[in-house]
């Protein structure tokens, strides 16, 4: 591969008004975002209900993950690891934005709302986000989808260094009225619009849009889906997803999350299509990965728990991701990495500067995503309120409300059998460090919105 880029480049230097711009033009990168898609959810996962062909394509053109983890087993922490490549206890959103009244059927008035913790709360303003060093770097910036991150004007994309959103700011809406339990949650840039469509297609056809649009200038398009995330809707039988999808699960109790999974798989599909098309297939890092883990079982299996816990169904997630002529295709890596990687990957990759004065709590993986097994952290740390797990190695421990333990991942990635009693060292080392990292954590500058006092 090495060897192919260089002479590429050479051929490039021989001819520099043929091909210069191609070749020295820093890739695109496109991050497509599942919401609570669970780790065994693909089929290059072994899942054998759900369909997944595009998504399996794009592991076979590239690489795939097995120990690949997100930074909390919800939505909207989850997300600001993406976007500021540090842990939520750094940045300070360590927990959800979200009205707990809403999903309790709760019908807010738009007044109501507007004064809400949901309106209120979003990323501390001094984060730097993963689009602004992008944007410095000279690409057009992009997020299609679900924003989770502040819906008040000073939180949304337009002001966080993107150059273009569609998408709704809270945490979830009905797929096809875009209203968040009746309040109306779509955008066009900083302005709320209301358009017929399912959210899955928009937010397809948007990504599409953004791509023909991208002109000559390098671009890094954020693709967060909400599927295949349950509805935040009132009505828990209106039917979600299109006919045509349903209609290929029949008599599948979990047909309408199949229909979720295989129609983001065909927005994903056309989106990889539109790049071919567009002669971008080459010169772009595309890569898919969910923001936490599975609501139901046959979606995390052999995994153990789902969302919302710090058992490896909450945390440990698939990634794909394919470049060609970069990434070997048809690689498995079973290397330990984390969302927290993508920040300095992305920033490295583009040529970008990091942000002086501002700890990062990941490492560039490149040489990871290219298929070198070299290991790249040694531990990685979560927390949500008082939950705690940690993996050092191949060592997990956790402590929460719904059990904890000491697992050995090495030969049990089910967290069977706590090894807490047999391993009282490993048990202390590991505990050690994870409070180590809550020291640090505290320690560090104090960040809004849950934290800063
Ligand atoms: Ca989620």
């Amino acid at each position: 591969m090495e060897g192919m880029t260089r002479r590429r480049w050479m051929a490039a230097a021989a001819a520099p008004l043929l091909a210069r711009g191609q070749t020295t033009r820093p890739p695109n990168i496109v991050l497509i975002v599942a919401d609570d898609l669970g780790y065994a959810d693909l089929g290059c996962y072994g899942h054998r209900l759900n369909r997944t062909p595009h998504l399996d394509r794009l592991a076979a053109e590239g690489i795939r993950f097995t120990d690949f983890y997100v930074s909390w087993p919800a939505c909207t922490p989850s997300r600001s690891s993406i976007l500021t490549g540090r842990y939520p206890q750094r940045n300070g959103l360590y927990d959800m934005i979200r009205n707990n009244e809403v999903n309790w059927k709760h019908q807010f008035t738009e007044e109501e709302y507007a004064v809400s913790p949901e309106m209120a709360l979003g990323l501390d303003l001094r984060e730097i986000t993963i689009a602004q060093v992008l944007k410095q770097a000279g690409y057009t910036t992009g997020v299609v989808g679900k924003w989770d991150s502040g819906r008040a004007r000073r939180f949304l994309p337009l002001q966080r260094g993107f150059d273009f959103f569609y998408g709704f700011a809270n945490t979830g809406i009905d797929y096809y009225t875009h209203e968040r339990y009746g309040v109306p949650s779509m955008f066009r840039g900083n302005e709320r619009i209301k358009e017929s469509g399912h959210a899955t297609d928009l937010f397809r056809r948007e990504s599409l849009r953004f791509i023909d649009q991208a002109g000559s200038r390098p671009f890094f398009l954020y693709v967060p889906f909400n599927a295949p995330h349950g509805a935040s809707t009132f009505d828990r039988d209106a039917r979600q997803a299109p006919e045509e999808y349903l209609r290929k699960f029949p008599g599948d109790p979990r047909a309408q999350y199949r229909a979720w999974v295989t129609h983001l798989d065909d927005a994903v599909g056309e989106i990889l299509a539109t790049l071919r098309k567009r002669g971008l297939e080459d010169n772009t890092l595309v890569l898919f990965t969910s923001d936490n883990g599975g609501s139901a079982r046959d979606s995390n299996a052999p995994l153990r728990g789902g969302k919302a816990q710090m058992f490896e169904g909450g945390i440990r997630v698939p990634l794909v991701a394919r470049w060609p002529g970069r990434i070997p295709a048809g690689k498995v890596s079973h290397v330990f990495a984390t969302t927290l990687e993508f920040f300095p990957t992305f920033a490295k990759i583009a040529g970008g500067t990091l942000p002086a004065g501002t700890p990062l709590d990941g490492v560039d993986f490149l040489h990871t995503l290219r298929g070198d097994p070299a290991p790249v952290r040694s531990g990685m740390f979560w927390q949500r309120r008082g939950d705690k797990a940690a993996r050092t190695g191949n060592w997990k421990w956790v402590e929460s409300e719904r059990g904890g333990g000491l697992f050995d991942l090495s030969t049990d990635i089910g967290e069977e059998k706590d090894l807490s009693h047999e391993r009282p060292a490993d048990l202390a080392r590991v505990k050690g460090e994870w409070q180590r990292w809550r020291k640090e954590m505290d320690a560090a500058e104090p960040r809004g919105p849950f934290r800063d006092y």
